[in-house]
């Protein structure tokens, strides 16, 4: 991508209504734009992020056996009436009427359609389990938006539901979305914990929230520190091995770990004082198992391999995709802006023009540029006219993890810089090294 056809609409000054760091380098480096009060358009430099989040989540969604299907964001009431959470969601759910004045909404989360697909063709249990997940907009009318995209009204989940015939099954399905959570959160870069959890309007007794420690973070958590070490569950997992997943999830619920709602003074206590983690933290992802809250009163069911019916057993998993690219930011920057884990990087490399219009500067930068596209890497070449300086500020900014610097001097021996946007480092090498170390 040349920066000179590109839409990054850089801002200069620090926005002011930005309070915390995530939110101002978003808005700075032209990632996302408010349109109302919590709810905001992704520019394409945002959109990159967000999408190679999206990509890590699913990959990691499809390797635990969940399917993707896609359901729409506004939902007939009478699902809800159904439930009965019509009315017991309160001022959180955005009510609309269409034109023939049936009452619909845009969905604050999905138990409620994803069971009707599912009591609509699944009869028997030999289709059991399925987990069925998609990522999509929802809507909540918070109180408080706040933080950009960390607390928005509309904002993005990837939300899984899973279908099993019994408590033991629904339990597998729950330590496969929690084993692969804890692989998603560890390819984005992040430590995540998971802590017991209020169920809130999800409702059942089990939850784990999973939570990245920051002192930006809206939640009070309680842990044992061991944990940020621990060990994240390998690509060669075993999701079918239910000996497996539970060993998973009994070493990572082994020693304490709870968010406020859920903290046991008494427990914590018993923890030894060196090893109590008392912190603020991010909210990145929330499992449940809530057995036939849904399924008894929607009736669905299946048929046994006792000829008879059952209420499936469910439990639904979210992950917030708009919420973890600032938690990204928040665990990762510095003074002079966002240092991406190459995972989610909008780009892998930023070939950094010092004067365009040069002719040297331009056919190295050229050469430099087709070459790591031809060998698949993401290249933002930046050949506008900007002075050096502000090119380096931009290039800092957006966090791409690799400059290659082109400048008249350099290049006249045939030769670029090369900076590491993590450590600062930089190396100047012949033009040739520079492509060769980036083309495997
Ligand atoms: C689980 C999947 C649920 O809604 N139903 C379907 C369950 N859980 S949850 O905890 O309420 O939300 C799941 C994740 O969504 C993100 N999230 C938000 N992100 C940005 N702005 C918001 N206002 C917001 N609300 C929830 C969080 O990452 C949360 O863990």
């Amino acid at each position: 991508m040349r920066l000179s056809r590109y839409f990054m609409p850089i801002l200069k000054e620090n926005p002011k209504e930005a309070e915390i760091v995530s939110h101002r380098l978003m808005l700075r480096a032209g990632m996302i734009r408010q349109q109302s009060q919590g709810i905001y358009s992704w520019l394409p430099l945002g959109k990159r992020v967000l999408d190679k989040v999206n990509a890590i989540i699913r990959d990691e969604q499809n390797r635990a056996g969940a399917i993707e299907l896609s359901m729409p964001t506004l939902q007939s009431a009478e699902l809800w009436q159904e439930s009965g959470r019509y009315d017991a969601y309160g001022k959180e759910m955005l009510r609309i009427k269409d034109r023939q004045d049936r009452p619909m909404l845009y969905g604050p989360t999905n138990e409620e359609m994803v069971t009707d697909i599912f009591r609509s063709s699944v009869k028997s249990y030999k289709d059991l389990p399925l987990n069925l997940y998609h990522i999509q907009l929802k809507f909540r009318d918070e109180i408080r938006p706040r933080f950009g995209t960390m607390r928005s009204r509309e904002f993005m989940m990837k939300d899984a539901y899973s279908f099993d015939l019994t408590r033991e099954g629904a339990e597998h399905s729950y330590n496969k979305m929690f084993a692969a959570y804890l692989r998603t959160f560890d390819r984005l870069g992040l430590r995540a914990i998971p802590m017991r959890a209020d169920t809130g309007p999800i409702g059942g007794k089990l939850s784990h929230e999973f939570i990245i420690l920051a002192d930006t973070g809206e939640s009070e958590v309680f842990c044992h520190k061991d944990f940020v070490d621990f060990d994240i569950p390998g690509a060669h997992t075993d999701f079918d091995s239910v000996e497996g997943l539970q060993a998973i999830f009994d070493k990572w619920t082994s020693l304490y770990a709870a968010t406020s709602e859920m903290h046991d003074e008494a427990a914590f206590n018993a923890v030894p004082e060196g090893d109590r983690l008392s912190a603020r933290g991010i909210e990145v992802g929330h499992i449940f198992y809530f057995g036939t809250k849904y399924s008894e009163p929607m009736g669905a069911k299946v048929q046994g391999p006792d000829g008879k019916e059952h209420f499936v057993h469910m439990g639904s998993y979210g992950i917030g995709p708009t919420r973890l690219v600032p938690a990204i930011i928040e665990a990762s920057h510095d003074d002079n802006g966002i240092i991406w884990p190459a995972s989610v990087a909008p780009f892998d490399i930023v070939v950094i023009n010092m004067k365009a219009g040069d002719q040297a500067c331009d056919a190295t930068c050229e050469l430099i540029y087709a070459a790591l596209t031809k060998a698949g890497k993401d290249v933002l070449y930046d050949d506008t006219d900007d002075r050096a300086g502000t090119k380096f500020a931009t290039a800092d900014l957006i966090g791409v993890p690799v400059q290659i610097i082109a400048g008249p001097r350099a290049v006249a021996n045939g030769e670029v810089e090369v900076k590491d946007r993590k450590t600062g480092a930089r190396e100047t090498m012949t033009i040739e090294a520079a492509i060769n170390r980036f083309v495997a």
